[in-house]
């Protein structure tokens, strides 16, 4: 019972380079409260205001965060910054926010130089998600309690797939060529 998560206290900081970027980012927030892990939200810019992020990045052990998620869009230095200036896990999300739709933002983040590692995520929502559980999970290894809600969230993502499954034989069933509730060749022009 001496989980650090078993406090309010944040583990996770989720910093952001623009508040444009809060759509994307919201769903890793989300996916934070559904394994009940606590985190802090920082709108900082690597560019705009780096000294702001050099503070967040120095002193977040000092707030007893464990993991940080960045996220932001175009010329995104946001995470790699952060890694250059703390030993914390940093996970980079590559927000799609210019006219490039997000793969400059991919490579900014992904291709740090060696030593410095931005364990880098897709694209946009589906990474911010990703970010998230991929924060939860190396948290995890050191608290049970999150390991378990992990693991339950594996048996949900594969329940819906079950459903869906079900969902789309059912719209597949008695049509020509499909075979005993499947799909089969129904499709064939
Ligand atoms: C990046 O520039 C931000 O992370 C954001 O994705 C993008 C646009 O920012 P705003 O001009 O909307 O503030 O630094």
């Amino acid at each position: 019972m001496s989980s650090t998560l078993m406090t309010t206290l944040p583990v996770v900081s989720i910093v952001m380079g623009s508040e444009s970027d809060l759509p994307v980012m919201e769903e890793c927030a989300k996916v934070l409260d559904e394994l009940k892990v606590p985190y802090e939200v920082h709108v900082a810019s690597a560019h705009r205001t780096p000294r702001r992020v050099a503070e967040l990045a120095v002193a977040a052990r000092e707030r007893g965060i464990k993991v940080f998620v960045a996220g932001a869009g175009g010329a995104a230095h946001l995470a790699g910054v952060i890694a250059a200036q703390t030993s914390l896990p940093v996970i980079g999300v590559p927000i799609d926010s210019s006219p490039l739709n997000g793969l400059d933002a991919l490579l900014a983040t992904a291709m740090m130089p060696g030593g410095v590692p931005v364990a880098t995520v897709a694209i946009g929502k589906a990474g911010a998600r990703n970010a998230g559980i991929l924060a939860s999970q190396i948290l995890a290894l050191a608290d049970p309690g999150l390991e378990r809600r992990l693991l339950e969230y594996k048996v949900f993502l594969g329940a819906a797939v079950e459903k869906a499954d079900n969902s789309v034989k059912s719209q597949f069933r008695g049509r020509a060529g499909a075979g005993p509730g499947a799909a089969g060749t129904a499709r064939k022009k």
